[in-house]
């Protein structure tokens, strides 16, 4: 059992003989399955570690807007931009639930927003690569949503009620994004020009990598999973992950005709798993530390919306104001 001692990751989690009464309590009922809701007791770290990992995601939904963005303009057909157009509204949506979910918490949006906006908070690494072509609204959709699907849905069983609901929701709709992704760049491959199947295999060449990199440090180097597992936030590790994406992604990427910039990627019967080659943790670091090819230019474009639409708030408050003064007249 959690409780007691898990030594999965580079924290200690403490004991049970070490925890007050009301700490005990609190694990027991998360041993026994018991969501947390928002007005229940709960340890300052538990609700911290909340905060810091729902408003991340927030973040990410909000800033993985802006690379696909970027090609809504130049989409190949009406129903091509269609749909992207749809996936874009949907992860602005998603953003709003978790921010929702994290003012549960008691934590304030405008300031969680605002530490996005000064480059301090952390969002997905993967929105820190550029996208160069029309292949990669298709890689996105089905490597990066793909990876995030596999994150998701054990997040759907996260101890804490508010969080686990806004995956619930947030899920069904990743799996329409993958699916599109995935259907992009099959059309791409089996219908298209030799230059458009070439143009497929090079976003795979450039996003496999980074996927990969979106679970997050291997467990030994993983500071919060212990005490994230044992309060079951995270109900699998980052390394468990990776591995499930990576076994459940090889047949789609064999289907599709293409390979992976991996040279040992290869099934191992023994293990009933793909073996795969070493991650450039080094690369994610910097990536995570801000210095990735776009971090400057995704912060830059979200302060730049909110600066730029603030007059939209203003008008919208007047507005407001002025009905709420002829109502009571
Ligand atoms: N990128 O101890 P660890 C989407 C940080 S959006 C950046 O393992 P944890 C979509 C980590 O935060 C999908 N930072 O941490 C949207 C921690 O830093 P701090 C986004 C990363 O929290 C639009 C440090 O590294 N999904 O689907 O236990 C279009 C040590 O890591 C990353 C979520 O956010 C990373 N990849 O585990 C298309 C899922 N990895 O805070 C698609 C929810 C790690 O200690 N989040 N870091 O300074 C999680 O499940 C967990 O937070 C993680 C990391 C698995 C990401």
């Amino acid at each position: 059992m959690y409780a007691q001692l898990v030594e999965t990751g580079v924290k200690r989690v403490k004991p049970l003989e070490e925890m007050s009464p009301e700490e005990r309590n609190f694990q027991e009922k998360i041993d026994a399955e018991i969501k947390i809701e928002a007005k229940n007791w709960m340890p300052e770290a538990y609700r911290q570690t909340l905060i810091r990992q729902i408003s991340q995601h927030a973040h990410s939904e909000i800033v993985g807007m802006l690379p696909e963005g970027n090609w809504v303009t130049r989409a190949p057909s009406l129903k091509r931009k269609l749909q992207l157009m749809a996936k874009i509204q949907d992860e602005a949506g998603h953003g709003l639930y978790l921010y929702s979910a994290m003012e549960t918490l008691g934590a304030d949006r405008d300031e969680e927003v605002a530490k996005l906006h000064s480059g301090k908070a952390k969002y997905s690494s993967i929105f820190n690569y550029p996208t160069l072509s029309w292949a990669d609204m298709g890689a996105v959709g089905w490597l990066v949503d793909g990876a995030a699907i596999v994150n998701q849905v054990v997040l759907q069983r996260t101890s804490y009620g508010p969080y686990s609901r806004a995956m619930i929701r947030i899920c069904k709709e990743e799996s329409f994004h993958q699916r599109q992704g995935y259907e992009m760049l099959l059309t791409m491959m089996r219908h298209g020009t030799q230059a458009q199947r070439d143009m497929v295999q090079d976003a795979i060449n450039r996003l496999w990598w980074p996927a990969l990199m979106m679970f997050g440090p291997s467990d030994e180097h993983s500071p919060n999973s212990a005490q994230s597992m044992a309060w079951k936030i995270k109900r699998q590790t980052n390394d468990e992950l990776r591995q499930r994406f990576i076994d459940q992604t090889v047949p789609q990427l064999e289907l599709l005709g293409c390979t992976a910039p991996d040279p040992e990627l290869k099934w191992n019967a023994e293990r009933g798993h793909y073996d795969f080659g070493d991650i450039q943790w080094d690369e994610f670091y910097e990536v995570i530390k801000g210095n990735g090819p776009c971090n400057l230019e995704r912060v830059a474009t979200r302060r730049n919306a909110i600066e730029s639409g603030a007059w939209v708030r203003e008008a919208a408050v007047a507005y407001a104001r002025k009905q709420q003064n002829k109502n009571a007249a």
